[in-house]
């Protein structure tokens, strides 16, 4: 399971329905083109938040149908209603994902007791392996050294995703659990994170820039740090113009240049103006 996944896009239509035809090619350009490891599906790249249980069983659906073998699977099932969680879990694993993921339960301030139990709800209903999702700026949930270790206790949790920029608690995690995955959940800060040893990495931008991505994680795992270094700088020119256009919207308007029919975001994400399609559209040509 070690390795980069992208954090997969969903193309939707005007309608906010899935457009299975433009996924598929979401998937296929992932694979192909960006030669990513693995698929992280429904998180918050993939506008998880934004849809109906239905609309997250049909992309499980169509992305396994897609992706068959060729790459290994996460399924991100986390959810406020924590039936529609283990629902989702029972439903990815009959499907044959090779692992769930699930955010941190967010919104109304939980404490660690109820973090807690939330994923033991889970993985007592769910049989497969377990990825927690930790991304602190979106959910406000922050945990430390010790709580993770509770979590990791459970034999099904064979990792976590970590988006954060704590890379004292990272190394920390990594150096009290040797034997879990971590990823690496900043495209941004991907270097940092693979010198401290982490399994791998989930990202939005690895859609478009996965080649790029790989090459810093190999390099960084080789010790090439100053050529790491070069292509961590490229990257973050690219991602520092993506974030200034709108995320998810420039992401998918450069996969568009790619003639990848990646469609537009869920309401209520906005769209891109004239302007950000043409500087969407710069970006492809400059960088990819
Ligand atoms: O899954 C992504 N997080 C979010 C990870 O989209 C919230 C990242 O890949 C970021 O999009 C990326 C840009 O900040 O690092």
């Amino acid at each position: 399971m070690k390795g980069l996944y992208s954090a997969l896009m969903c193309s939707f239509d005007e309608q906010g329905q899935v457009n299975e035809q433009g996924l598929r090619e979401i998937i296929r350009h992932n694979i192909d083109v960006s030669k990513v490891d693995g698929l992280y599906v429904n998180g918050s790249t993939g506008e998880n938040f934004l849809i109906s249980t239905d609309q997250k069983k049909q992309i499980f659906n169509i992305v396994k149908d897609e992706a068959g073998h060729d790459v290994k699977l996460i399924a991100q099932i986390g959810a406020l209603n924590i039936d529609e969680a283990v629902e989702l879990g029972q439903f990815a694993t009959e499907l044959g994902y090779d692992a769930i993921s699930a955010v941190t339960p967010f919104y109304y301030k939980f404490d660690f007791e109820e973090v807690k139990d939330y994923y033991t709800t889970i993985l007592e209903h769910v049989d497969n392996d377990f990825i927690i999702y930790s991304i602190p700026a979106l959910t406000g949930v922050n945990m430390n050294l010790e709580q993770f270790g509770e979590l990791f206790n459970h034999e099904k949790v064979i990792g976590v995703k970590f988006t954060a920029p704590d890379f004292f608690l990272l190394e920390r995690i990594r150096h009290a659990y040797p034997d879990k995955l971590i990823y690496s959940g900043f495209d941004e800060m991907l270097l940092s994170a693979s010198v401290l040893n982490v399994d791998g990495a989930i990202g939005s931008t690895f859609n478009v820039n996965g080649q790029r991505a790989k090459q810093i994680f190999q390099l960084a795992q080789s010790g090439q740090i100053d050529e790491a270094r070069e292509v961590q700088k490229v990257t973050n020119d690219l991602i520092g113009e993506i974030l200034d256009n709108g995320l998810y919207q420039t992401i998918k308007e450069i996969l568009k240049h790619k003639g990848v029919d990646a469609g537009t975001c869920r309401k209520p994400m906005k769209s891109l103006t004239d302007d950000g399609v043409l500087r969407a559209k710069q970006m492809a040509e400059k960088y990819l």
